[in-house]
């Protein structure tokens, strides 16, 4: 990557952070993506379209500041960020298609398989998601190859059938059965907590003990926060604002936790969410300040 010039992050304020971190994985994620010159022209280009098309970036942000709390190389954090991102874009692009959540506007723009077709999707996802693997397995990434190993398994496990893969096959089975909080919570950690989660674990990747639990119990809570806060944003945002059809679970019956708590509950809910990731952090001092702007960021989004 030494060929690249990325924007680094010598800057107090959150928002000159995050937009010095976003504008570095969008050059990284360029960088990585196959050229729609290349052949076959057609898949470059859908991956290109899918990935490099917006997105806050959340993972990545949550990586980057979990690597600095915990001192992991930035050359590590620099592949799991755009590892989680990849990962990330697959599911959005899969998650899109008619066979699943069936939606045409993701990011702004056409979903992937209404600008390209459906069959070029399946394709994204699945080229994304060995990118992302291709990256994380690069030779000397770590000095130790067991950690890279671990690195690994930790995408491995949160992208699979014990992380957000299962996450969603729960929730394609629950839409129009009544869940509870508690199956409903099962569900989100699986589906969208567990990427998070390993975003936050692969940044923290160099930590001590101590900080790996602590980030672990801060990254589950953060992680269910975002959640609940796009079931109310799907109620009370635009899709304009939010750049994908709103109110789009309530009319596919979708069981939410607005439909299940209330929006005043579902509010409090999140405030709850938020305070227990604030509070694992609280050995950390100043030092974990960007996972507690991160944390703010999260829950006080607007889309
Ligand atoms: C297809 C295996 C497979 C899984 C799909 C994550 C997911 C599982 C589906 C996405 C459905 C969805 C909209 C869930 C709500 C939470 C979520 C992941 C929102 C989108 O993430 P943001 O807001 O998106 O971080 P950007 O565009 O900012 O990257």
């Amino acid at each position: 990557m030494s060929d690249l010039e990325l924007p680094n992050n010598a800057l107090q304020d959150f928002s000159a952070w995050a937009q010095a971190k976003q504008a570095r994985i969008e050059l990284i994620l360029d960088h990585h993506l196959p050229s729609a010159d290349l052949a076959p022209h057609n898949l470059h280009s859908a991956m290109r379209y899918s990935v490099l098309c917006g997105g806050k970036r959340v993972r990545a942000l949550l990586c980057y500041a979990a690597s600095e709390l915990c001192e992991t190389d930035f050359k590590i954090a620099d592949a799991a960020a755009s590892a989680v991102e990849l990962i990330h874009a697959y599911s959005l692009v899969h998650d899109d298609m008619p066979c699943m959540d069936d939606d045409d506007l993701r990011r702004g723009k056409p979903s992937c398989h209404k600008q390209y077709d459906d069959a070029t999707a399946l394709l994204v996802g699945d080229a994304l998601q060995s990118l992302a693997f291709e990256l994380l397995s690069q030779t000397s990434l770590c000095a130790e190859a067991s950690q890279q190993i671990s690195m690994l398994s930790i995408l491995a496990k949160a992208s699979g059938s014990a992380g957000m893969a299962g996450g969603q096959a729960i929730d394609l089975a629950a839409v129009g059965k009544p869940l509870t909080q508690t199956e409903l919570e099962t569900m989100h950690q699986l589906k969208t907590g567990a990427l998070i989660q390993a975003a936050a674990m692969l940044g923290a990747i160099s930590g001590s003990q101590e900080q790996i639990i602590a980030m672990q119990t801060y990254a589950m809570n953060i992680g269910l926060a975002f959640q609940v806060v796009d079931d109310i944003l799907d109620v009370e945002a635009d899709s304009s604002t939010l750049g994908k059809t709103a109110g789009k679970d309530a009319n596919s019956n979708k069981p939410t936790y607005v439909s299940i708590l209330g929006l005043d509950q579902a509010k409090n809910h999140a405030k709850q969410l938020y305070e227990n990731a604030i509070m694992a952090l609280s050995p950390f001092g100043n030092k974990a300040q960007r996972l507690r702007e991160l944390a703010d960021f999260i829950t006080r989004r607007s889309f």
